[in-house]
């Protein structure tokens, strides 16, 4: 097959949302397309426990939160899907910005009961800077939900997006009846069945059709057969090319937990959706069908499987084919290296992977000296930048209440770093040799916590720290320079871990006096990537 046809069949796209909408669920329910029933399970550890379960999806099972993304590759009618589920807590933040730079749409999530909520407001300002297509599923629709015309109207209000209603909900709660095709005018008859079964379609001509009408009370079918034709009314029209310029949102309406509406989605999404797109690096654009192979790591993970504590870094590849034994350019290390150990990656299991595509999400084992960001590539003149950089908000000291556990904390606690979990910053002219962290939420000190015991066998004791807010320095900034800043009360200067100065401030209008009193002193709310000698 041509590269041409095996960047048209890939699917490349994350789910997103605040917390608790269903994410999670929505992504097993998927999975059950494309073949994976019996692994369905494996994505929500906490639901079905399996043997494999990994000691970080313990912890969410503990929480009852994702705290990590998950890759899951599958094939369905002819596509080859890659699919990234996201955590929704605002603490793991990151880790969903850097999946959202790997895909080439978004299914956006939303529990009807409760509408926007602030978390999918974040998110959605992401993917709408990105231009990325956002596909809407308006979840929990067995349960009782606001109005589905209000849930429109929050899309284009609160988020300014259009909204194209592709199916539509036919009572709500206990009165939950199905919902109604718009396009192909067909009623898709709801059943609640242990499992999660669907029954099949009722092709109709309209909701008058009598087989129809009579699984309706009058009171919803008068509010059915009103809504939509207020939507007729409204007359507008399904508009590709908006939706792929991420202008308008086409919003489907179901239950993920009873399985109801996700094939629905499921098809309108690979209907609609992207094929893998250029990238734009430095002005220039890489194609997908540029024959060098090239592709960048946008996360990191190790030990995700406790029969195999190894670490793996994800990469998207972006152009060309990817050759497993293949030795490509490292960007970071500048040298030449060979990528012998390639997984296809689903949820926590792995399989061998000979070739990918431009799309194509792969897992690589055993280099050590990959980061997140960096390019692999053919060809040493691609460079992507696309990672991006956030501000801790969170400083906590990490200590190591056990010496001569040193070896296996110290261990953890780089492996955690290269992850880009935490940051790590050292203060300076201090004796003290304790760590500082720096997160964006609290609940990674807990991941982090909770991994260095699991994981390297290694307690550790938290401190809280006076710092709210860090500030990098410029890095040519010479030491004399730094004993020469005037800094407000409680302030300290720190070095990040590429020996870049920074200052900790207690507030935010403590950073504002020193920018007062240290005229000329630019700061920088964004980590610098460069390392210092
Ligand atoms: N009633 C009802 N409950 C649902 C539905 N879909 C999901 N849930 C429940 O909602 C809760 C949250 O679901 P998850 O899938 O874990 O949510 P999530 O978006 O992945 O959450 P985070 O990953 O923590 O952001 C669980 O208890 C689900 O069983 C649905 O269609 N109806
Ligand atoms: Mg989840």
């Amino acid at each position: 097959m041509s590269i041409a046809t095996e960047i048209a069949k890939r699917r490349t796209f994350a789910i997103i949302s605040h917390p608790d909408a269903g994410k999670t669920t929505l992504t097993e329910k998927l999975l059950l397309y494309g073949g994976a029933v019996q692994l369905a399970g494996s994505v929500t550890a906490r639901k079905n426990q399996r043997a494999t379960t990994s000691d970080w999806m313990e912890l969410e099972k503990k929480r009852g939160i994702s705290i990590s993304s998950t890759v899951l590759q599958f094939d369905y009618d002819g596509y080859r899907i890659n699919l990234l589920d996201t955590p929704g807590h605002k603490d793991f933040s990151e880790d969903t910005y850097r999946v959202l730079t790997a895909v080439d749409s978004v299914v956006m999530v939303i529990d009807s009961a409760k509408g926007i909520e602030p978390q999918t407001r974040k998110l959605f300002e992401v993917c709408r800077q990105r231009g990325v297509p956002i596909f809407t599923f308006m979840n929990k629709c067995d349960r009782p939900m606001k109005n589905p015309l209000e849930l429109l109207d929050e899309l284009e209000r609160v988020l300014g997006i259009g909204a194209f209603p592709v199916n539509w909900p036919i009572g709500d709660g206990a009165d939950f009846r199905g919902v109604y095709d718009r396009q192909t005018r067909r009623m898709h008859l709801f059943e609640r069945t242990v499992g999660g079964q669907f029954r099949a379609p009722v092709s109709v001509g309209g909701v008058e059709d009598p087989a129809v009408r009579g699984q309706l009370d009058d009171r919803t079918f008068d509010k059915t057969v009103e809504e939509l034709q207020m939507l007729e009314h409204a007359g507008e029209v399904f508009d590709d090319a908006a939706v792929l310029a991420g202008l308008s949102t086409p919003v489907f309406f179901g239950s993920a937990s009873n399985n109801f509406g996700v094939q629905l989605l499921l098809d309108g999404f690979l209907k609609h959706s992207p094929p893998p797109k250029p990238r734009v690096m430095a002005g220039t654009e890489i194609s997908p069908e540029n024959p060098s192979f090239s592709g960048f790591i946008f996360k990191i993970q190790a030990n995700m499987d406790p029969k195999h504590r190894d670490r793996i870094a994800f990469i998207r590849v972006c152009s060309g084919k990817f050759e497993r034994d293949m030795t490509v350019h490292h960007s970071r290390s500048e040298k030449k290296v060979r990528l012998s150990s390639s997984h296809k990656i689903f949820g926590n299991e792995r399989e061998t992977v000979d070739e990918a595509y431009p799309g194509d999400v792969i897992g690589l084992v055993g280099h050590n000296s990959f980061g997140i960001g960096d390019t692999l590539t053919d060809d040493p003149g691609i460079l992507y930048k696309e990672i991006p950089r956030f501000t801790p908000e969170a400083f906590s000291y990490l200590h190591n209440p056990n010496t001569a556990k040193y070896k296996q904390f110290r261990q953890g606690l780089d492996q955690l770093l290269q992850e880009g979990v935490i940051q790590a910053l050292y203060l300076r002219n201090s004796a003290i040799k304790t760590p500082l962290l720096a997160a964006v939420g609290p609940l990674q000190f807990e991941v982090v916590q909770f991994r260095l015991e699991s994981e390297y066998g290694a307690e550790s004791r938290l401190e809280a720290a006076p710092w709210t807010v860090v500030r990098w320095l410029p890095t040519d900034i010479t030491e004399d320079a730094l004993d020469a800043l005037s800094l407000p009360t409680g302030s300290r200067i720190a070095y990040d871990i590429g020996k870049n100065p920074v200052v900790l401030f207690q507030n935010e209008w403590s950073a504002n006096y020193f920018s007062e009193t240290n005229k000329g002193m630019a700061l920088s709310a964004l980590p610098v990537q460069t390392a210092r000698e």
